[in-house]
Parts: C-alpha cells; structure tokens; sequence
C-alpha cells in the first residue's frame, strides 16, 4: 500500500519528527512537544504529489522549552530528513497536554497544602480525588502570573473507588499552577457556605450522582434484542485511506488537533466523479460557562485549540459505540516527548439503514418504495467530564449530515446557601446545581463543488405583496444574492426568511441551465448571547456569526487563532477577514458556527441523555434529477418466515 500525500502521518513517521528536531535544534529533555502532524500539501501541489511524479512529506511540530518557556514551530521535511523552517514564536502557549494534565492532577493530589484543605472538608483519601485542569483566557490571568502558562484545576471526589468524580465537586477549592515548573502557585479557597457540606462527600447527603449499573439504587429495565445483520458484508470498500460506498468517494484524515478530517469528498454521477468538498472538518469548539461565580467564571474552553479533538478521540467498542459490519481505523498520535501513541479504534465506518428513501403508491401500479440507507463515518472524544459523538453521514441522494451528540456529566458546584436558587444554572440534586453554558462548534467546509472556483449565495424567500397580477397575496419568491467580499459572508441565521446559503459553481451548469450547487441548510445555530466588550467574545470572535466566509488560505487553519491558550484575542477568522478580500468566483471556505444552548436540566444528570444538533449540506442543481433513482428495491423477509 503507498502512502497517499493526505494520509497522516506514521508512528515512524512522528519518531522521527521529534528526532530531527531534537538532533538539529537541540531540543532536550526539558522540552514538551504540543503537536506533531502532518503538513498537508497545499491543494495545487495534490495532483503532482497524489500521482507520485514528486514526492515530498512534510510535518508540523510545535514543542516549547519548559526552563524559559519559550516556544517554537518547525517545518521538518521527512524527505530530506531536515529541519526546513524554524520558527520563534514569543509571547504563545501552545495547547495544552495530556501529559500535563495527569502530572498536575499527580501533583495536586499529594501536595501538602491541598491535602490539608481537603482534610478540612472531611475528604482523607487522595486516591479518590481527581484534579481537573483548565486552561486561561488572558484576560483572567492574575497580573502577578503574567507570562507563565498556567492551569487552573477544579477538584472532584469519588463517592467509592469506582464512583463518578464529576458528581462530587469540592466547591471553592482552585488550585493554581504552573505547568512549565509543575508546581502549585497558589490554592484558592474561599466557598462560603458550610464546609462540611461544600462537597457531596457522602451518600447521607441523599445526592445520586452514579451511573454504573452495579451503583444505582434501582435495577435495570428489560429490553429485548435488536441484532444487525449484514450476511454479506459491508457495502464499502476502504483501500488504505480511500473510502468509497455506492456513489461517494472519500479519503479519511486524522490529526491531533480537529480529529477526523475527511478529504477530497466526491460523487460518482453516471461514471462522472464529481467534487463536493475539498476537505471537512471541525476547526473549533468554544464552550463558555455563564455563570460568574467564583467556580466558573475562568470556565470557557476551547476544546480543539486547547486540547484537540485527536488527543481526546476514544477508542471505540463494537456492539456498543456502532452496530453492524464495521470497520475501525486507528488514530496515531504522540505524547509530549514526541513517543507515538495509538488510539485503536479511533474512526468508525459502517453503514446504516435509514428508514424510506423514497414512495409513491400509484392506483395502477401499486407501491414502490425504497429503504435508504448511509454511510457513517464517525469519532468519539472525551473531554475530562463531557463527551462529543461526532457523526459525517453520507447518503444515496447527495445528502451529507453532520450530527453531533454531546453526552457524558455535566460541570456541577454546590450552591452557596441550602434551599438557593442560583441565577445562572439548574439545581439537578440535592445542593448541587449544573450552570447554564454553550456549545459552539465551528465546522470548517472548504467546499469544492464541481472544481474549486464557487461562489457563496444567501437565499431568503420572500413574500409577495397582495394585489395587482397576485389579489391573493401567494406568492413566493426566492432571493439569491451572492457574497461578494468577506464583510458580505459574515451571515447570521434569520428563522423569518428561512435564510440559507448555496455555494454554486457558476462555470458549471446542470442540464436545466442553472449553475450546479450544494446547499449548506442551517440548523443547530445558536446566538452568542454576549456583551460585545466580554473577552470570551474577544477571543472568539466566530461565534458572533452563523456564518463566515474565506478565500482558501492553506495556512487559514484555526478560526480563533493558532494558539487560544491564554490568548488575549482573536487572530484568526477577524484577523483574516479585516483585509475584506474578494470571495466571489474564487476557491472558497465556509465556517459554520452551530451548537447547542445548553439550558441545564435535572434529566441531564448524573450523566446526559445525548443532546442532539446536526447540519446539512444538499444537493441544489448540483444533480438534473433525484439521484436516487436507481437504488433497488430491497427484498428481506422477516426471520423464520419462507417464501415458496
Ligand atoms: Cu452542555
């Protein structure tokens, strides 16, 4: 099997990235290394490099040195087996690491000064508490511990060896520290209620905070088998990374930071392969928590710039995660030393029967109706107490649906005063409340759709005036308005017009005349609801909008910056679009803001039913016809049941 240029990069392959760098940059053991992966080609060199008439593999590592904090970026030509750029970054954190986060929770958990604090709260055994890290935004950085890179941890208590921490929070208890020398700066500690009751230590407390079976206080309801059968396999082939199912074509990418990228997304329309979209993924995550209090008000993450989505993918179980004839991929990743570290069974791919495609029932000739079925492509992560489901689903009439499913604990505290109702989150057990907070999730959509010069419309309907040639007042028109500029593409949803937007290529028409599209249908989004002076919105802009629009820029990667840790403002998507640079008939990339407004409820606890929030990109012209036309009936008798 030959190595594809999109194909991430090898274990061997990341080996030896941090051993170039160490030997020819002097980076030691002092040294963390935030990412490595690889350096996608930019899309005009794809062709040369995809057809092996050049060869080149690049990656992309960011380290940083712990004695003076300073950070670095390097391009490492594998080729050639050199470092080919160098680069100073001052004045950055780079991501966070995994391997940070359990050497501070290691830390905290035997320092004298938070063992006594503990202690004061009744909790005596350290190998059931659990320190949570988080990250800064800037501006909530103390002045005195300006320029160091810096966590703040929350601390959790299990109930029993096996309980859930996240349903014991130890309220008013924030270590402070710092990363680079891994020590503590200081511990908050200032709840103001009773301290005996400032966590749910104990089971007196009448809290139910578990979801084990073998820990709940009722017994489990009985259902009866659901089993999948495929007797004849799956229905996709998967040649290395080349995904193909039915009409679709793909190519299945992975990196540290987004997860699951997937690439070169097309359709085979009458032996015609047709481009859809150059590459998908998410680009950011921005979750703040909208509660000022002194346990939440640092808490706004940035799940992908802060700690990516690929170091916080699982590995999936069969049976449980997905149904049916599967096949997994494993994701390569490394740790802060630059060692690989596999997840296996990080991606999904099976397919799904996805109830009637399309019927009719003519008088004449009776019924005629066809099971749809799709292509899912999928990833889970596990942020610390959260987790998100993310779903690429393709289906046999052009569709693409992006779900994701957010589930696992939410973040909880103890109110201050017994019986208090707090302002900003619900009360979901007895003294303990679930602030409200959001989800904004930012997909990046570098769509190409019949080739790569498109152009973005907003559509809106729009309803005539009654009188003149229409006295009933019926009609209804449609608006299609392109996006010229990138002030134009800053679009925010309008429920009132059904406002969408269509990318077309207007050098291609379909069979009517019309220039091919995609429509990219705008659910799951969600207002930011913010002062336009708050810096969460300082540092993430996108989320101001629905919708942005860019020129394709191979180095326009992340939304709200390269680094967000502790970052101070924006400079990604505001920073790029302040040049208002022309995005009509040109190579363009959309970023869709969507998520869910996560107004907490006591059915989300102790661990959430899955929140559900999903977007669609469909065919508009891009087809003469519904291209689903020539899926088969499909014949299946009910088991035990024989036809003669
Ligand atoms: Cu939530």
């Amino acid at each position: 099997m030959t190595t594809h240029p999109l194909d991430p990069l090898t274990a061997g392959e990341i080996r030896q990235v941090a051993q170039i760098v160490r030997r020819d940059r002097g980076v030691g053991d002092r040294w963390r290394f935030a990412s490595i992966e690889l350096k996608e080609p930019a899309k005009a060199e794809l062709p040369e490099l995809a057809a092996g008439r050049e060869t080149r593999r690049e990656a992309l590592a960011v380290c940083w040195n712990r004695e003076d904090g300073q950070t670095y970026r390097a391009i490492v030509n594998l080729t050639e087996n050199v470092v080919a750029r160098w680069e100073h970054l001052p004045g950055v954190q780079p991501n966070m690491t995994v391997d940070e986060w359990h050497e501070c929770d290691a830390m905290l958990r035997s320092h004298p000064d938070v063992v006594r604090a503990l202690g004061r709260r009744g909790i005596t055994d350290p190998s059931r508490v659990l320190a949570d890290m988080w990250a800064y935004g800037a501006a909530l950085v103390p002045p005195r511990y300006a320029g160091r890179r810096l966590g703040w941890c929350d601390l959790w208590h299990r109930g029993s060896e096996r309980g859930n921490p996240y349903a014991r929070h130890v309220t008013g208890l924030h270590p402070i520290v710092d990363l680079n020398s891994m020590t503590l700066l200081e511990l908050e500690d200032n709840f103001e209620g009773d301290l005996a009751d400032s966590f749910a230590g104990s089971g007196e407390a009448g809290v139910m905070g578990e979801y084990l079976p073998d820990l709940l206080p009722t017994r489990l309801r009985e259902v009866a088998p659901l089993h999948v059968s495929q007797p004849e396999g799956a229905g996709f082939r998967l040649d290395g990374n080349l995904l193909e199912w039915q009409n679709w074509r793909l190519r299945i990418g992975f990196n540290h930071r987004e997860g699951l990228v997937l690439h070169q997304v097309a359709f085979a329309d009458s032996g015609r392969v047709r481009s859809v979209a150059h590459r998908l993924s998410f680009a950011e995550m921005v979750v703040p928590y909208r509660d000022a209090s002194p346990d939440h008000y640092r808490r706004t993450a940035f799940d992908i710039g802060e700690w990516g989505l690929g170091f916080m993918t699982t590995s999936l179980e069969r049976g449980c995660d997905c149904l049916g004839e599967i096949t997994y991929l494993d994701a390569v990743l490394h740790d802060s030393r630059g060692e690989p570290v596999t997840v296996p069974n990080a991606i999904c791919v099976h397919e799904e029967d996805s109830g009637v495609l399309w019927k009719h029932v003519d008088e004449r000739a009776g019924a005629e109706v066809r099971r749809a079925r799709r292509l899912v492509v999928s990833f889970h992560v596990t942020v610390a107490n959260y987790e998100y489901l993310v779903y690429w689903r393709f289906y046999q009439d052009g569709g693409i649906e992006c779900e994701v499913r957010a589930t696992g604990v939410m973040v909880t505290s103890h109110i201050a005063a017994p019986g208090s109702r707090p302002a900003n989150g619900t009360v979901v057990d007895r003294g303990i409340y679930a602030p409200f907070h959001q989800h904004f999730i930012v997909a990046r959509l570098d769509l190409d759709v019949d080739g790569t010069d498109n152009t973005v419309c907003v559509t809106e309907s729009r309803s005539a005036p009654l009188g003149g040639d229409d006295p009933y007042g019926l009609g209804l028109t449609v608006a299609s308005t392109p996006l010229r500029t990138e002030a134009e593409g800053k679009q925010d949803y309008d429920w009132g017009t059904q406002r969408g937007w269509k990318v077309v290529n207007d050098n291609v028409r379909n069979a009517l005349g019309a220039p091919v599209g995609y429509k990219l249908v705008p659910s799951g989004a969600i207002p930011p609801l913010l002062d336009p002076a708050s810096p969460v919105l300082e540092r993430a802009q996108v989320i101001g909008h629905t919708l942005w629009v860019t020129p394709y820029r191979e180095d326009e990667r992340w939304p709200c910056g390269d680094f967000p840790v502790q970052a101070a403002r924006d400079t990604g998507l505001p920073a790029w679009t302040a040049g208002d640079r022309p995005i009509e008939n040109t190579d363009v990339v959309l970023w869709y803001v969507f998520g869910i407004h996560h107004i907490t409820r006591p059915e989300d606890w102790p661990v959430m039913p899955s929140d559900i929030v999903a977007f669609w990109l469909k065919p508009a012209g891009f087809f003469d016809r519904n291209p689903a036309l020539d899926v088969p009936p499909s014949h299946q008798s009910p088991p035990g049941e024989h036809h003669h």
